[in-house]
């Protein structure tokens, strides 16, 4: 039992529900999801890769950004980081900046680290990262922070609706 959180019983019923409103999600646009669940915890992608036994690239972050005010929602490598400026111009708009939690969870209905790249109540304009389409498989957050769902490039892209992009960061030279 060593390094077993004790996780409070109303914190576990709060997962579980989003879990399943996400799974709902899933089977309405008729892509059954199997969730996997890790007791210690799937919440950043280096957590969910070292559960998984995936490389971190593989794992898909789902990131709320404001373009303009306007929520967006870039699934990006887990080995990578959003450039701000790229994201904001595929958006058409002046500036983004990341969403702080309490906006990003108006915006998908999920808390972070647990947030699902679908499955959100309302459209959230989403763009994929190109970087994840070099993997057959890709792993990302089925709702809760211990909670993840095993699916492809290409079938993500058809779930969330999502235009692939190349939006992360580069070094920058000199
Ligand atoms: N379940 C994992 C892997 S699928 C996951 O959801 N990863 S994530 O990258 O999409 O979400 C975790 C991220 O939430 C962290 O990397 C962190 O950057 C972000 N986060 C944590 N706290 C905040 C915060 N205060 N404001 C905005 N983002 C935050």
């Amino acid at each position: 039992m060593v390094g077993r959180r004790i996780v409070p019983a109303v914190i576990v019923v709060a997962m579980s529900r989003a879990i399943d409103r996400f799974l709902d999600a899933a089977r309405v646009l008729g892509h059954p999801v199997e969730v996997r669940r890790f007791p210690e915890g799937t919440k950043t992608a280096p957590d969910a890769a070292r559960a998984i036994g995936c490389e971190v690239g593989q794992i898909v972050k789902s990131l709320v950004f404001l373009a303009d005010g306007e929520p967006v929602l870039a699934l990006t490598s887990g080995a990578n980081r959003v450039d701000e400026r790229r994201l904001a111009t595929l958006a058409g708009a002046s500036g983004a900046r990341r969403a702080n939690p309490e906006e990003a969870r108006a915006a998908t209905g999920f808390a972070v680290g647990g947030t699902p790249p679908f499955g959100h109540p309302g459209p959230v304009r989403t763009f994929l990262d190109r970087d994840l389409l070099a993997f057959e498989e890709v792993w990302a957050a089925a709702g809760a922070p211990d909670a993840v769902f095993r699916t492809t490039p290409t079938e993500l892209r058809g779930t969330a609706g999502a235009l692939v992009a190349d939006l992360k960061e580069t070094p920058s030279r000199g």
